[in-house]
């Protein structure tokens, strides 16, 4: 069955999206470190093309370093600027108003030629659900001045938050589109938790990933486990995951709804390893 979502309330955070632009000078589309191809909203990424545009990859503490690093250079080669932050790490942001101000830079400028001062560039922040827009704004901002939570779906209006008279923040709800063409974007938006859980069958992602740890990373799960040997089928490796962890019904049978969604909390929380899910084209 493949993952599909795209409730009312997202086509409406849409429009609100493209309202909005008119009232930016630069657009901070934020990706998820660990699928930045599959965490690019291709309606979002045409929107932003329009205005001076920032690329930054969150979550980079679960990401594998080096394809993060790669992933930086494949931006940067096609002319974005981009940076890779992990939210809760106030360091990783400084540079987030020293570019922000060099995008705006003309328009500041034009403003200063006209005798006017010019006030601080306001950029809004657009990306998948639960992609941290709201974490990454509260830590620029140094203090919860917008709703966050581990559930995609948290923001639901706009909200403006103005940053020491540096910068002003538009904080905008998660937004995915109609269709994913390739299916598995849908399996590893689910797996990183951009799509919420009801909505998808919860085992057959977690065998998809299981499946893509064992060949990535067959270490790894192993190691986590204390498993010997890891079956080739998905689903057998979590059956072995989920007898380990005592997760079993009645009559003794391993429980493979609870198994899953332990694997894809475990998986999410980092536990497992910095892995991502999209290498970077050609
Ligand atoms: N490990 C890690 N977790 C993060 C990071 N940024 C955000 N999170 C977590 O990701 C979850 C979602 O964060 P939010 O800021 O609510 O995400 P959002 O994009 O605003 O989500 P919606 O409003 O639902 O679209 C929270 O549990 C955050 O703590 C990060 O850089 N690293
Ligand atoms: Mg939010």
């Amino acid at each position: 069955m493949p993952v599909q979502w795209f409730p009312g309330h997202m086509a409406r955070a849409r429009r609100l999206v493209q309202e909005n632009l008119k009232l930016v000078d630069v657009v901070i589309e934020l990706l998820d470190a660990r699928i930045p191809a599959s965490s690019r909203n291709p309606i979002i990424e045409e929107i932003a093309a329009r205005k001076p545009h920032l690329v930054v990859l969150n979550k980079e503490d679960l990401a594998d370093p080096h394809l993060t690093r790669m992933w930086l250079q494949w931006f940067s080669a096609r002319g974005l600027p981009a940076l890779a932050v992990d939210s809760a790490r106030k360091k990783d942001l400084v540079e987030v108003p020293v570019q922000v101000k060099r995008l705006a830079e003309n328009k500041i400028a034009s403003l200063v030629a006209r005798g006017r001062r010019p006030p601080p560039p306001r950029c809004m922040v657009v990306g998948i659900p639960n992609v941290g827009k709201s974490s990454f704004i509260n830590a620029l901002a140094g203090s919860r001045v917008t709703r966050t939570g581990n559930r995609p779906g948290v923001t639901r209006g706009p909200q403006w938050i103005r940053l020491a008279g540096e910068v002003e923040l538009l904080d905008t709800p998660g937004v995915l589109w109609p269709k994913f063409e390739d299916p598995r974007v849908g399996l590893k938006l689910a797996a990183t938790g951009a799509i919420k859980e009801e909505v998808f069958d919860v085992e057959e992602v977690a065998a998809w990933l299981v499946e893509w740890l064992r060949q990535s990373s067959p270490a790894s799960l192993k190691k986590r486990y204390g498993l010997e040997e890891l079956p080739s089928r998905g689903y057998e490796v979590l059956e072995l995951i989920g007898a380990r962890r005592g997760l079993v019904g009645r009559g003794g049978r391993v429980d493979l709804y609870r198994a899953s969604i332990h694997l894809l909390k475990e998986f999410r929380d980092g536990c497992l390893g910095r892995f991502t899910l999209d290498a970077p084209p050609g």
